[in-house]
């Protein structure tokens, strides 16, 4: 394949950015954090969204260097972030981990490193894990996040809901934050009558609450949906109404409008 024999090099010769897409608080709208999220600008596909080529980074074991380079750049603009906003603000960033790197015995001492040298304190970062990659966990593969949440570091469960993680499991994973995925706001918009979605929702935000895990809610699109994630009690929110990925400048500019 083509794409795959090109990822190499394509790191090498920096051809990888990141979109910063903001992460709100639901009661205000101010600025919570912001999810990295990479892209390829290819020479002659122009740019690719993470769906074409992290699945063959994962194939090919290059999702461990790309992996790390994305933790030490977003973790660096974190940084550059919280220095321009002087009150050293809370702002986080939130970094997509792959299963493989959750396999990678250099996970716990690379993040260390890179944390130190950028000078973050490691409650800024979260580190999100897909639900499905911690299905059937064990304790091996559960240690180094452990680890990291000793730390401080927050470790996110992404597109929760999607799975089939038995909810008592909950409490067996070292996570801080559910990200409820997308597809529940948009079925909340789609069949607003069908209060079973509702329930749904309210009854995933009070067993998060009860095991102290904060919710966030991914793809709000439009006002209303935030005005009833609000009222179900979610605390966070990300989506298109707020603001798409971008250019990290934007997330500057939020943090200036907020201030
Ligand atoms: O908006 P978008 O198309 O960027 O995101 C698509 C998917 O790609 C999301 O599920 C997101 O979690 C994933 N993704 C984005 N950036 C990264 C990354 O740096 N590493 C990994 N493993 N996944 C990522
Ligand atoms: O990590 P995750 O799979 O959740 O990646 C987020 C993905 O969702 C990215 O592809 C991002 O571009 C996309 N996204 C972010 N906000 C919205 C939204 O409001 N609506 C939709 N449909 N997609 C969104
Ligand atoms: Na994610
Ligand atoms: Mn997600």
């Amino acid at each position: 394949h083509g794409l795959t024999n090109a990822l190499p090099a394509a790191l090498e010769r920096n051809e990888f950015f990141i979109e910063y897409q903001p992460l709100v608080h639901l009661g205000d709208g101010s600025v919570h954090g912001a999810e990295a999220l990479v892209r390829w600008c290819h020479p002659q596909h122009g740019v690719l969204g993470p769906d074409r080529f992290i699945p063959l980074a994962e194939h090919t074991g290059l999702i461990v260097p790309l992996g790390r380079w994305v933790l030490e750049e977003s973790v660096r603009q974190a940084r550059f972030w919280q220095k321009r906003h002087s009150d050293g603000g809370p702002l986080r960033i939130n970094v997509n981990l792959s299963p493989m790197q959750l396999h990678h015995p250099g996970l716990v001492s690379d993040t260390v490193d890179v944390l130190e040298r950028a000078g973050l304190e490691p409650g800024a970062l979260c580190l999100e894990v897909t639900e499905s990659a911690l299905i059937g966990a064990d304790d091996d593969l559960l240690k180094p996040l452990r680890q990291l949440a000793e730390m401080g570091v927050d470790i996110a469960l992404d597109d929760f809901g999607t799975g089939y993680s038995n909810l008592a499991n909950l409490r067996r994973l070292p996570v801080s934050v559910l990200k409820l995925d997308r597809s529940f706001t948009q079925s909340m918009q789609q069949h607003p009558a069908d209060a079973v979605d509702l329930k749904i929702v309210e009854g995933i935000v009070s067993l998060a609450h009860s095991l102290k895990l904060a919710v966030t809610v991914e793809g709000v699109e439009t006002g209303a949906q935030a005005a009833q994630l609000r009222e179900l009690g979610c605390d966070t929110a990300q989506g298109w109404y707020y603001a798409r990925p971008g250019a990290p400048d934007r997330i500057h500019t939020l943090l200036l409008a907020d201030a």
